[in-house]
C-alpha cells in the first residue's frame, strides 16, 4: 500500500514540486528518466515551467534536456512551451518540440541511443545539474527502484550534481525486480556478459549515496502514451511478408527452428507486426531483445507465445498499464528492463543475433533508408535505436507502407532525401506489396528487386522509368543515377503537393 512505501527516509525528503522547482538554477541541464513516453517525470517539470512563466525575466532561463528517448507532454511539452529550451538530446516525438526544432529555434542532436551515455560521461555534452527520475521506491540506503523505463536513468543518477525523485505511487511495489541495472565501463571495454535475452548481470535498483537525493515528490500519474491505431490491412500484409520470409530462412537453416530474438521499433507498423505473429499459427514461441515494448505484447501473451522480453521501456496505453499492474506477479518472470546502454549495445546485439524490424519513412532503389527527415530537412522523431539495431543485426529488416498521405507520397524513391541507414546495413526491404531480400545483390539487382516487389502500382512505372533512364545517362554503371533528377520526386512533392506527376490521379489511389 502507499502507506508502507513512505519510509522515514522518504518522509524526511518530501517536498512539493513547486519547492523543487525553486531550487533549480536558471541555466540548467536536466537529465530526466523516460523512454518513448514511459517512466518520465510528470510534475516537477510543470512546476519549473510555471516558475519561468511567473518570472520577471524569463529570458534568463535556459534549459538543456537529456532523456532516454521521447517523453510525454508533462516533460517535453511543458518545457518546450516555456520557449527556453536550448538543447534537446537524443530523441523526441512531441509536436511542440518538433515545431521548435524545425523552425530552427531549438538545438536537437539526433544520435544513436547507444552513444548517449559515453558522450555525457566523457563531457562531450554539458554536465548534468539535476537528475529528475521517476521511481516506485527509494530506500534509506539509496536504492532507487525505477518504473516503466530504465533508459538513461542509471547514468543520469550517477552523474548529476543533485537528484530529485518523483515517487510514483500508481506503480505497485511489485515493479521492484523487473530492472537489471548494469552500466558498461567507459574505457576498458570488458565484455558485457549477456548471452541470452533473460540473462541478469546487474542489480534491480540504481544505488546512489542517499545524501545526493535532495528531494522526493509524490505522484500517482500514468504515462500519457497515445495508444495505437488498430493495425490496418497494409500493416498485416507487411507483417505476413516478414513472417513468410523468416520461415523461408528457417527452412534454409539460416535461422534456427527455435528462431532468434526479435527487435521491433516504435510506431503503428511495428506494433501491428507483433500482433500478427500472435495470430499466426506457424509461430509458437518468441523472444524479444528490444528497446520498446508496446501494447501488442498482450497479443503475444494471450496466445501464449512470448517466452521472454528484454527491453528498456514498457510503453503502454492506459488500458495496457492497468492490465500489466494487475498481472504483474505472473508477468514479472517474462520481462527484464535494462539501461539503454545495454539494450542498445552493439556488442550484445551482435552476439545474440537479432532479427530487427524498423520502419522507414522512405527508401531508395539502392536500399538506403531515411527514418527521420521529411523532404530531407524536417525532423520527425530521430534515429533513436534503429541504427544501433540495424547495423548490428543478424538480419535487418526495414518496413514501410508503399505510399503515404493517400498516395501523394511514395515510400520508394529514386534517391532518399536523407540517409539514416545506408545500403550496407539494410538487408531486407518490405512493404504491403512484397518483400525484397537485398543480401548479396549488386546495387542494380537491388533496384530491380525493390521496384518489382515493394513499390505501389501507382508509382511502379515511374520508378522503373527513372531506373532505366539513370542507366542510360549515368556517369558510371555501378550505382546509376541521374543527379539532376534523383531528387525530382521530392521537388515535385514540395511544389505540387504530390510526388505523382498526374496530380489528379494521385488524389484517388486505385489500391
Ligand atoms: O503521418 O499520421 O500524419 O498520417 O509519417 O507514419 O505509417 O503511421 O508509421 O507510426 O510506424 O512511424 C519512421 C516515423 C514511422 C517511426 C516512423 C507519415 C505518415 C504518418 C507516421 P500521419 P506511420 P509509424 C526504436 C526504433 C525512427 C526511430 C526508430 C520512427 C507518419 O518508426 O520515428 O525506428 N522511426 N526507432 O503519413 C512524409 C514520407 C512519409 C511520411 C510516412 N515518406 N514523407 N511523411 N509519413 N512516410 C524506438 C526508438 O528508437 C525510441
Amino acid at each position: 500500500s502507499s502507506e508502507s512505501r513512505i519510509n522515514s527516509f522518504i518522509k524526511s525528503k518530501l517536498m512539493s514540486a513547486e519547492d523543487v522547482a525553486q531550487k533549480f538554477p536558471e541555466q540548467i541541464t536536466i537529465g530526466a528518466s523516460g523512454f518513448t513516453p514511459a517512466g518520465y517525470p510528470k510534475v516537477i517539470p510543470s512546476a519549473f515551467a510555471q516558475r519561468i512563466k511567473n518570472s520577471k525575466n524569463p529570458e534568463n532561463f535556459s534549459i538543456n534536456l537529456y532523456t532516454g528517448a521521447s517523453t510525454g507532454d508533462e516533460l517535453d511539452g511543458v518545457l518546450a512551451r516555456t520557449g527556453r529550451m536550448k538543447l534537446r538530446i537524443p530523441y523526441q516525438s512531441h509536436p511542440d518540440l518538433r515545431k521548435l526544432i524545425n523552425e530552427g529555434k531549438l538545438n536537437f542532436i539526433d544520435m544513436h541511443l547507444s552513444h548517449v551515455g559515453r558522450y555525457i560521461r566523457e563531457g562531450i555534452f554539458p554536465p548534468i545539474d539535476v537528475a529528475i527520475i521517476e521511481a516506485c521506491d527509494v530506500t534509506p540506503d539509496g536504492r532507487i527502484y525505477l518504473t516503466n523505463s530504465s533508459g538513461m536513468s542509471g547514468t543520469y543518477l550517477s552523474l548529476a550534481k543533485d537528484i530529485y525523485i518523483e515517487l510514483n505511487q500508481a506503480h505497485p511495489l511489485e515493479m521492484k525486480g523487473l530492472h537489471d541495472i548494469y552500466l558498461p565501463e567507459l574505457h576498458t571495454g570488458r565484455p558485457i556478459n549477456i548471452d541470452y535475452v533473460d540473462d541478469r548481470i546487474g542489480t534491480p535498483y540504481v544505488r546512489v549515496n542517499p545524501e545526493r537525493i535532495k528531494g522526493i515528490v509524490l505522484t500517482d500519474k500514468f504515462d500519457s502514451s497515445k495508444g495505437f491505431k488498430q493495425p490496418d490491412d497494409a500493416s498485416f500484409k507487411i507483417a505476413n511478408n516478414i513472417l513468410d520470409f523468416i520461415l523461408h530462412e528457417v527452412e534454409y537453416g539460416r535461422i534456427p527452428k527455435k528462431l532468434l530474438p526479435f527487435q521491433s521499433g516504435v510506431g503503428n507498423v511495428a506494433n501491428a507486426v507483433l500482433a500478427c505473429i500472435a495470430r499466426d499459427k506457424r509461430f509458437n514461441s518468441i523472444e524479444m531483445y528490444t528497446e520498446v515494448i508496446q501494447d501488442s505484447i498482450f497479443d503475444l501473451l494471450d496466445s501464449d507465445k512470448l517466452r521472454f522480453a528484454s527491453t528498456t521501456a514498457l510503453t503502454f496505453s492506459a488500458q495496457g498499464q492497468i492490465r500489466f499492474f494487475k498481472e504483474i506477479n505472473e508477468l514479472k518472470s517474462k520481462f527484464i528492463l535494462r539501461p539503454m546502454e545495454i539494450s542498445n549495445n552493439p556488442e550484445v546485439i551482435r552476439r545474440m543475433g537479432l532479427i530487427t524490424m524498423n520502419t522507414a519513412l522512405e527508401a531508395d532503389i539502392y536500399g538506403n533508408v531515411n527514418s527521420t527527415h521529411v523532404l530531407g530537412s524536417s525532423m520527425m522523431n530521430g534515429i533513436g535505436g534503429s541504427g544501433d539495431f540495424t547495423r548490428n543485426a543478424y538480419i535487418s529488416i526495414f518496413m514501410a507502407p508503399s505510399i503515404a498521405k493517400g498516395g501523394k507520397i511514395s515510400a520508394f524513391v529514386p534517391m532518399v532525401s536523407h540517409v539514416d541507414h545506408n545500403e550496407h546495413s539494410v538487408q531486407v526491404m518490405v512493404s504491403e506489396q512484397g518483400l525484397a531480400d537485398l543480401r548479396a545483390k549488386t546495387p542494380k539487382q537491388r533496384a530491380k528487386l525493390i521496384i518489382d516487389k515493394c513499390v505501389h502500382p501507382m508509382y511502379k512505372d515511374q520508378l522503373n522509368d527513372y531506373f532505366q533512364h539513370a542507366q542510360r545517362v549515368s556517369f558510371a554503371q555501378h550505382t546509376p543515377h541521374d543527379l539532376k533528377q534523383a531528387l525530382s520526386w521530392h521537388v515535385r512533392l514540395q511544389e505540387t503537393g504530390s510526388m505523382h506527376p498526374d496530380h489528379q490521379q494521385s488524389q484517388q489511389p486505385t489500391s
